[in-house]
Formats: C-alpha cells, sequence, structure tokens
C-alpha cells in the first residue's frame, strides 16, 4: 500500500495515544496479563518510531497511586525526558477515579461526601501533574458514577454532586489562572450496571448547567455510543454543532458487547468513514483541530510486536478513511446528488430561519402538495453505494 498513509507528525499528522492503550498488558475479567508491562518511557520511545505526535495518561498511569512525593518526581522526570529525547508531546491528561476501591460507589457521585472529596482532591492532583506535563485538555470519564441499583441513592441527588465537583475544579482551574479545557466523556455503563450521563447527548446538556460551562466540552468516544447502538457520527455532529468537541476517543466496536475498544477501523468501517470525514471537514464543514486520540488495545493475542502492529494499523485506517473522504467529497456524481437534495430555487429555507409575521405569512401562501413532493425518490441508494465504493477503493 502507498507510503503516503504512514504516519508522520512532521507532516501535520497529530494522533496521539494514552500510556494505558498500547500499555495495556492483555488482561481482562476471565485472564491476566498475556504480554509484559512496558515503562511509559518504553511507550514514548515506540509510539515515537510509530508515528505518533503525543501521548496522553491518567496520574496513575505514570505514578502509582501510592508513590511518595519524591517517587513521584523521578518518575516525571525520567517521563520528561523520554518526551525531550523523542519529540513527543502531552495533549491531555486525565486522573483514574475508578480504579481503587475507594471509588467502588462512584468518585464525585459517590454518597459519601467524604469520597466525594477524596476523587476532588485527587483530580486536583492529576491536573497539577497534566499541567507540569504541557497538557490543554483535562479528560473525566465517570466510570465508576452510576449504580447497580437505583435503591443505592436518587439520580438526582447524584447529577447535583457531579455538577459541584465539577464547579469546584473549574473554580480553582481558574483561581490558578491556568487556560485548560476539561473534556467529559460518557458511557452507558461498564463497569458499573448504569452510569450517570450515558451518552454524549446526556453530557452536553449537563455541561449546559454547570457554572463554567465554556471551559467544559465533551470527548465522545466511538465504543461507547455504539455499544447501546447509537451513531457516534451524530454524537460528534451535535457537539461539533454545539462548538463542544473537545477531545476524541477513537476506536471500534460491535453494537450490544461490552465495550472492545479495538482498533480504529476493524468494525463498523462504513461509521469510521463518515466521522473521518466529518472530523476533516472534507465535506465543506469546519474540521476538527484537535488531536486524533486512540483510546484502543491491541488483542490480548498479540505480543510487544502486535501492539506496534495495532498502533500503526488505527493511524494508517484514519488516514486511508481521510484520503477516501476526500475522494468522495471531490466526486462530481455526489456533489450532483446532494446539490438535487438540497436545491432552494425559491428561497424556501430562510422563511424557517426565524419567526416574523411576513416569514408566517409566505410560509402560509406557498404551494405545497405533498403528494408531488414525495413523487421524486432521493437517489440515497446511488449516493450511499459511491461512498461505499469509494470506501473500499474502487472508486476515485
Ligand atoms: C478507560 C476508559 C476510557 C477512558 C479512559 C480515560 S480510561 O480506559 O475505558 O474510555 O477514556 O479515563
Ligand atoms: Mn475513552
Ligand atoms: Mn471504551
Amino acid at each position: 500500500m502507498s507510503e503516503s498513509f504512514t504516519p508522520n507528525p512532521a507532516e501535520g499528522d497529530r494522533f496521539t495515544f494514552g500510556l494505558w492503550t498500547v500499555g495495556n498488558p492483555g488482561a481482562d475479567p476471565f485472564g491476566p496479563r498475556t504480554r509484559p508491562r512496558i515503562s511509559p518511557p518504553e511507550i514514548v520511545e515506540g509510539l515515537a518510531k510509530a508515528g505518533a505526535w503525543g501521548v496522553n495518561l491518567h496520574d496513575n498511569d505514570l505514578i502509582p497511586f501510592d508513590a511518595s512525593p519524591t517517587e513521584r518526581d523521578v518518575l516525571v522526570k525520567e517521563f520528561q525526558q523520554a518526551l525531550d529525547d523523542h519529540g513527543l508531546v502531552v495533549p491531555m491528561a486525565t486522573t483514574n477515579l475508578f480504579s481503587h476501591p475507594v471509588f467502588r460507589d462512584g468518585a464525585f457521585t459517590a454518597s459519601d461526601p467524604k469520597v466525594r472529596a477524596f476523587a476532588t482532591r485527587k483530580a486536583m492532583r492529576g491536573i497539577e501533574l497534566g499541567v507540569e506535563l504541557g497538557a490543554e485538555t483535562v479528560v473525566f470519564w465517570g466510570g465508576r458514577e452510576g449504580v447497580e441499583t437505583d435503591a443505592a441513592r436518587d439520580s438526582r441527588d447524584a447529577i447535583k454532586w457531579y455538577r459541584e465537583c465539577m464547579n469546584f475544579l473549574c473554580g480553582w482551574v481558574k483561581d490558578q489562572g491556568w487556560e485548560l479545557k476539561f473534556a467529559l466523556e460518557a458511557k452507558p455503563n461498564e463497569p458499573r450496571g448504569d452510569i450517570y450521563l450515558a451518552t454524549t447527548g446526556h453530557m452536553l446538556h449537563f455541561i449546559e448547567t454547570l457554572a463554567h460551562s465554556e471551559m467544559c466540552g465533551v470527548n465522545p468516544e466511538v465504543a461507547h455510543e455504539n455499544m447501546p447502538g447509537l451513531s457516534m457520527v451524530h454524537a460528534v455532529g451535535q457537539a461539533m454543532e454545539a462548538e463542544k468537541l473537545f477531545h476524541i476517543d477513537l476506536n471500534a466496536q460491535r453494537i450490544g458487547r461490552y465495550d472492545q475498544d479495538l482498533r480504529f477501523g476493524s468494525e463498523d468501517l462504513k461509521g469510521a468513514f463518515f466521522l473521518v470525514r466529518m472530523l476533516e471537514g472534507t465535506g465543506g464543514y469546519s474540521a476538527y483541530t484537535g488531536p486524533r486520540h486512540f483510546d484502543a488495545h491491541a488483542y490480548r493475542t498479540e505480543d510487544l510486536e502486535g501492539v506496534w502492529d495495532f498502533a500503526v494499523g488505527c493511524m494508517r485506517s484514519y488516514k486511508i478513511l481521510a484520503e477516501r473522504a476526500q475522494e468522495f467529497d471531490a466526486d462530481a456524481e455526489v456533489h450532483e446528488i446532494l446539490e438535487a437534495n438540497h436545491a432552494d430555487p425559491e428561497g424556501i429555507g430562510p422563511l424557517l430561519a426565524g419567526f416574523s409575521s411576513s416569514n408566517l405569512e409566505a410560509i402560509e401562501q406557498l404551494s405545497l402538495d405533498p403528494d408531488i413532493l414525495a413523487a421524486a425518490g432521493h437517489r440515497y441508494e446511488r449516493l450511499d453505494q459511491l461512498a461505499m465504493e469509494h470506501l473500499m477503493g474502487a472508486r476515485g
């Protein structure tokens, strides 16, 4: 395949991976790890070789939960050295508010206010680490913010406490004088029976209720929208339209299964194609300008070589899909079908763009025959086949 699909940060590719993604040693709920652990500096070296631009992390991906301040400083220094040596950046940092048993009933939504205070304090330490490493975005994934039984608490309290903690953290960041963005990540379930704010849509509304909503946006993940059978493209579209797409977690997932976090593009290739098309803005809309982050991991069958095959595969698939999207949007037949569907020779669309008595009157006067409007087909079969043929490399 063409070498033009080789990821290269010098040519503007801004691909990132989490330490926890390529560092995933293959453990699952039914068996232990299947490959050796890789240290954070080794991950940095491997990612640089693979063509990534940056690396993201949870506090505890680098610093063990119970590390002393001296141990912490040594680990951060070694990591920073590896970043400098290999020219990688840390655009995003996040806090592990889900692994330790203290979070078994939630972090920001835990019924015990002491746990909520502990979680808030841990998040502040995580943000400090991110700032030290140069991160501009802080992700919040509330993996434990949920319940197995709604007997535990009223979800209205949970949402209120979640909001209080986010407001507290936004206030603290502003007080520090930092220019940071928070990106909130939704997931419907797993590890909790039900997680609060289950989708990107839920998150977008919640954000509007925050005291500093301007610094908060979303971090949608393909797998988390697809698990319950929702459309990631629509979630991202709504976020982009609201100017709230602050980060993105790219991976692949089959509907209805556990959170698979598969190599980007390896399932639902058509969904991946339309997602990349949207992010790249080839359809004439604004592109997403943030890093293209992969929140995925290699199959459990893989050794370390397979991990790097996985990482390169994510980036290559993204680049291949970006090229296919460009070709699709440059196709005259695609344009012709889209233009025919959007045509507005009588200037009717603008009449609906705002209520006024003149617009009302003009709308009432229109001759709109539903049978005539329903007569001609939309040619979406042909349009979709064109998308598929570009995707399959049979056109363009
Ligand atoms: C965890 C989760 C991901 C989140 C990460 C950030 S951690 O792997 O499954 O979806 O994005 O906390
Ligand atoms: Mn994620
Ligand atoms: Mn996931």
